[in-house]
């Protein structure tokens, strides 16, 4: 028994150093020749009226995610001397009328992780009748066929990738704890209608199936609503049918839906010890790992956030600004987390 794990573990690891990758964020500056009778002096920054004005619309404004989007955002935007213009915009409605209020303001464009990612065509149409560019970050639009908005720009996780990342942690961290196998269950929290939330926890599944984990104890659990308490409703009501289960594997789209699920195992009586919670995002779960005992949030996947802000933003002006059409399809990799090591993860990523 005890082999046999630790064969698998060293598998793993394998599969580990594959899968793990690291991300980047470099700023350059530039030294210029002080200015003399015959060299004037290089024109002043643009004032604010002459600005290029940009847009940067995000669903859950409140969430460390988006922050941390905006914050990378704002750098791209002072190295390159635009305006950032940053709305919330939570609903629809919402967000047509931030678009509409951005072309009154002049602004040549905008990225944005849209609340539904149905109204792509609509926010589309919305934005050529301002005539402006627009870049999805995160949250892919997809058309009335469901399939995606393919001549929008997309920036996004390599969904699947990570979410296997995640599922292989999990799986790893079971081992580590020496669980027999035939007292633990999956619970995997979806949100199936966003097709970056479906990749990752079909990577996860996929992962754990792969690893050899029993397919018939991988539960999903469907969030209907992609925060906190989604996740929290979501596996209270999957922790109900099944009862007689010892350990939990515990994953989902991101930190918050993790999370919530925690929440939900401890409001039944699970220790820490018996539960493996592996988040996404690695922004939304500091205060978890801040706590002084370990939580049954054991860790995540991190993806740099100010990142995805600095490059949606600086490809959205150099499009603006120079004809640069950005790729179509971008997407990030992510880097595992814990208690152990996050605080020197998010801190070399200008986080904390
Ligand atoms: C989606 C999720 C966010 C984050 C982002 C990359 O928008 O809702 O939490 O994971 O993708």
């Amino acid at each position: 028994m005890l082999a046999s794990m630790n064969a698998r573990l060293s598998s793993l690891r394998l599969v580990l150093a594959g899968l793990l990758a690291g991300a980047g964020l470099l700023a350059g500056c530039s030294k210029q020749a002080a200015p003399t009778a015959s060299n004037p002096p290089a024109a002043q920054p643009p004032s604010a009226s002459t600005k290029m004005k940009l847009g940067f619309l995000v669903k859950q404004p409140e969430a460390p995610w988006f922050q941390q989007e905006w914050k990378g955002a704002e750098a791209a935007a002072a190295k390159y001397g635009a305006e950032l213009i940053k709305i919330g915009v939570p609903d629809g409605k919402q967000a047509l009328s931030a678009i509409a209020s951005l072309a009154a303001a002049g602004a040549q464009g905008f990225v944005i992780c849209t609340p539904d990612v149905r109204l792509g065509p609509a926010i589309v149409a919305q934005a050529a009748k301002g005539g402006l560019k627009v870049i999805t970050v995160d949250d892919r639009f997809v058309g009335a066929d469901g399939k995606p908005l393919v001549e929008v720009p997309y920036f996004g996780l390599a969904a699947a990738k990570i979410g296997r990342l995640a599922g292989v942690i999990m799986y790893a961290e079971m081992l580590r704890r020496g669980w027999d196998p035939a007292e633990t269950a999956a619970c995997v929290v979806t949100f199936d209608e966003l097709d970056t939330a479906r990749e990752r926890t079909d990577g996860i599944a996929a992962a754990l199936k792969g690893a050899g984990f029993p397919a018939d104890r991988i539960f999903t659990a469907p969030q209907k609503t992609a925060d906190l308490p989604g996740g929290r409703d979501a596996a209270n009501a999957l922790l109900v049918q099944h009862a007689g289960i010892k350990h939990w594997l515990v994953a989902g789209m991101n930190d918050s839906a993790v999370l919530g699920a925690v929440r939900a195992t401890e409001g039944r009586g699970f220790p820490a010890a018996d539960v493996i919670g592996v988040g996404i995002n690695g922004t939304d779960c500091v205060d978890e790992f801040r706590q002084a005992a370990p939580t049954g949030f054991h860790g995540s996947i991190f993806v740099s956030a100010p990142q995805h802000g600095f490059r949606t933003t600086e490809m959205l002006y150099r499009w603006v600004k120079e004809g640069v059409v950005p790729p179509p399809d971008t997407r990030t990799e992510g880097q595992v987390i814990t208690r152990e090591n996050f605080a020197a993860v998010l801190k070399a990523d200008g986080i904390l």
